[in-house]
């Protein structure tokens, strides 16, 4: 069986520090999170930068700098830049960091959507459900832009720098629209599937949206794919468990769930990597380290 690649990301952009006093938000912080997470089994982290002053995303170049410096002196991990950004960036200003920087990987978003982050939310007192808060009030009205025309940009921009791509796909047309792309030359295998469960918008979190998810790919991409997995909130650890026996890859981190079990918040994202870590030892499953991740994903190194 292959081994099994973990991806860590860090802080994102979706939960904010009120929701858990744990979430990193300075630029050390983040990179020493990355690097904690890496050292408990990740091979790839997955970054986003904060405003340290109000804790919102900073998707500047000269945010991320830092971040990135701090961990290669530290760490061999794969270093994979967002250029998801945040919702309400414009395209140009989520691109900056992975056109600036040239990571070995950057995530990519296959499809335009309603991105309502609420199931991500379903365990905290504050956020439950509740529509009208202004954070929840904002994601009501507002598309996740990424037509094909922007997945075109990154796809030709990333390629000119050698950076390769974790395809957040967040339903079942994603694939497909990473198979219109294969088709046309502009991504080339192995591509790395990150099918992404439980934003309202996308597919849910049922274990036949999952293998719905796995067959489709299958049917698609054949031996052509890595697949990987990610569940927001409350469901992360399930999901991710249920890829691992399935062969798949699994993502965990803060920036995708802010919980380690029922009512408790993870400390780290690097809780969240040791306790999907050992589930997958348990499965009689071996961790990929970050090169073997490179050589599997067919990163520059
Ligand atoms: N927060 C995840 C659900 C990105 O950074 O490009 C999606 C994500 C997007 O990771
Ligand atoms: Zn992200």
């Amino acid at each position: 069986m292959a081994k099994i690649i973990i991806s860590a990301a860090i802080t994102g952009a979706i939960h904010t520090p009120s929701m858990s006093e744990h979430l990193p938000v300075s630029a050390s912080a983040i990179a020493d999170a990355a690097v904690e997470a890496a050292e408990a089994g990740a091979a790839i982290v997955h970054l986003h930068a904060r405003n340290p002053q109000t804790g919102k995303p900073d998707q500047s170049p000269e945010a991320f700098l830092p971040i990135v410096q701090a961990i290669k002196q530290r760490s061999d991990c794969v270093i994979n830049l967002t250029t998801g950004g945040s919702p309400t960036m414009g395209i140009e200003e989520r691109l900056a960091p992975a056109r600036e920087l040239k990571p070995e990987l950057a995530s990519l978003n296959m499809g335009s959507m309603n991105f309502g982050i609420y199931p991500m939310l379903e365990r905290t007192k504050t956020f439950q459900h509740d529509w009208e808060h202004p954070y929840l009030e904002g994601s009501r009205d507002r598309i996740f832009k990424n037509t094909f025309a922007d997945i075109e940009h990154i796809l030709r921009t990333g390629t000119e720098n050698d950076t390769r791509f974790e395809v957040e796909c967040y339903d079942i047309g994603h694939l497909y629209t990473l198979s219109h792309f294969a088709d046309r030359g502009l991504i080339k295998p192995p591509f790395f599937v990150q099918s992404v469960f439980g934003i309202l918008g996308g597919i849910g979190v049922h274990a036949e949206d999952v293998m719905h998810m796995k067959r489709t790919a299958d049917r698609l991409f054949g031996d052509d794919y890595r697949w990987s997995v990610l569940a927001g909130g409350r469901h992360q650890i399930r999901i991710a468990t249920m890829a691992a026996t399935m062969g798949g890859n699994v993502r965990v981190g803060l920036e995708d769930s802010l919980w380690i079990g029922p009512g408790k918040l993870a400390r780290s994202s690097a809780e969240q990597v040791t306790l999907i870590r050992g589930i997958a030892e348990r499965l009689g499953l071996e961790l990929a380290s970050s090169d073997d991740a490179r050589a599997v994903l067919g990163l520059k190194g």
